[in-house]
Parts: C-alpha cells; structure tokens; sequence
C-alpha cells in the first residue's frame, strides 16, 4: 500500500489534486483511495472512500467544548491522532495499492503541531510520499518564492519524508511566468539572481542568506507544474509518483 500525503498553504490546491490524482489513478484502473484528514471542510471535490469528519467534526467540537473556530480546529487537528488506528482500520479494510490523503486547510496546523508528523509517522503504508504544493499564483515573485521554500523546507523537517515539489495551479498563469518558476527551482543560481536584480535593500539581504542556508541542505526542489482543472502535467506528477513508489528512487 503506497500512501501520498498533500500538504501546503491555505487554499494551494490540496484537495482539487487529490481529486485529479485519484482520477488518473482510478482510470488506469489502479486500486485507489482518497482519504480526508481535513475536519473542518465544508465542501470536498471527491468524495473520499475515508473521512476523518465522520470521526470528528469542528463543529462539534465548538459546541462541545465552547471554542471558537480557531481553537476548535486546533483541537480537532490535536484529535487526529487519537483517531488515527480507525483511520489505519478503515484503510486497511478496503485493502488499497494506493492512498492519497488531503491534509487540513491551514497547513500549519498539521504540519507544525505534534499531531501532524505523528499522523504522517504512524499511517500505515508501506512506503510514503509527501507532495508539497507551491500555488502558483502566489510563488510568482522571488520574495514570495523564497517564503515558499522555506516553508517546504520546514515541512521536510517535520515529516522527514520523501517529499517532491508540486507548482499547482499553473493554468491560471502565462506558460513563461510557469517556466520561470520551475527555472528558479531547477537552478539556485537562477533565483539568485531574480533576487538580486528584484529585490532591494534588507528584503534582498535576507532573501540571498535565506537562499544560501537552503542550497546548504542540498536538497531537490524541482517544481512538477500541474493543474487540477485543466490537469495538465498530472499525468506526468503520477508518473513519478509511481516512479518513486516502485523504484525507490532518491528524491530529497
Ligand atoms: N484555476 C485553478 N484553480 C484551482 C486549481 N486547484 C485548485 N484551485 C482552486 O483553488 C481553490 C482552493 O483549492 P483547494 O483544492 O480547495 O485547495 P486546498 O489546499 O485543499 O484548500 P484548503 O484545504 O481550504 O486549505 C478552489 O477554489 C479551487 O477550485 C487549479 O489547478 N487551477
Ligand atoms: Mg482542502
């Protein structure tokens, strides 16, 4: 049982991707699951086979303890853990090859707080990927792409997993600003140099030291454009996928 888990920021495209792999995966007709761990979404583009929301609610948990939105996510994401043998139970009773888990909205509360990397520890796969998605829109200026980075870089430090580098989102953006992006992912030196010649004053200094303790983990950041609506480059993401999966191949 081969397990993808889809991290990123607030609105990145977790969910829509999740929906688009499992299309492919489900048309090759591969064994596939989709699994929700997000247990304050109202509304999902699949309909996942496993739901965490039939485990724990926000909501309920509002009420329940009388918190507010905020702190009933944090404790629904704390929760996780405590219901993670019934999510191992329910997968391991439909006996999938694969399994793609849509992590909660705000990624800091999964990936940032104890419960999160315990989740992506004690999931039960054989062997597991994570996907870090760069949302286009948002990683299309060199500050903005550097914050993203690190981000990645930072759940790479929690999960300390397998992890390849996802640009989502890439129909809503010229093909040149989309190559320019995975330019800057490709090739350190590149980047390097939107950041000299873009940027000024202390934003430029800090993103040049921010750059050079990054290119210090020697670590592959190659973004695999895709998008979930359009679903270009999700043949090729699963491709690799799979790749990794079946050969084990070194990523990060
Ligand atoms: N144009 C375009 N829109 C996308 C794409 N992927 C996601 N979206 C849109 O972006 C918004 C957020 O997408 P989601 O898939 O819900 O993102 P998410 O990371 O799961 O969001 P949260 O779980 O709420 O943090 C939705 O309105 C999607 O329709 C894409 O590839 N192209
Ligand atoms: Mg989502």
């Amino acid at each position: 049982m081969y397990g993808t888990l889809l991290i990123g920021t607030a609105g990145s495209g977790k969910s829509l991707l999740t929906k688009a792999l499992s299309d492919i995966l489900k048309s090759k007709d591969l064994d596939t699951i989709t699994v929700n761990l997000d247990p304050g979404v109202m509304n999902l583009p699949y309909e996942p086979e496993v739901d965490i929301r039939n485990l724990i609610t926000v909501n309920e948990i509002m009420e329940k303890y009388s918190l507010g939105p905020n702190g009933a996510m944090i404790m629904a994401s704390d929760l996780l853990a405590v219901k993670l043998d019934e999510i191992n139970e329910e997968v391991a009773h439909l006996r999938p090859d694969y399994v793609l888990v849509d992590t909660p909205g705000q990624m800091e509360l999964f990936a940032f707080r104890a419960s999160g990397p315990y989740v992506a520890r004690e999931l039960d796969f054989e062997s597991k990927l994570v996907l870090f998605l760069f949302d286009a829109v948002f990683s299309n200026d060199p500050t903005n792409f550097v914050s993203n980075l690190f981000l990645s870089t930072a759940a790479y430090h929690r999960f300390l997993l397998p992890q390849y580098s996802v640009l989502s989102k890439v129909d809503l953006l010229p093909e040149k600003e989309i190559e320019k992006m995975v330019l800057w992912s490709e090739d350190p030196s590149e980047l390097e140099l939107a950041v000299q010649s873009q940027l000024t004053g202390d934003i430029r200094l800090i993103s040049i030291d921010l750059l050079n303790a990054i290119a210090s983990l020697e670590q592959n950041f190659t973004l695999f454009p895709v998008s979930a609506t359009t679903y270009e480059g999700v043949l090729e993401l699963d491709a690799a996928i799979q790749r990794q999966f079946r050969g084990g191949e070194e990523i990060f």
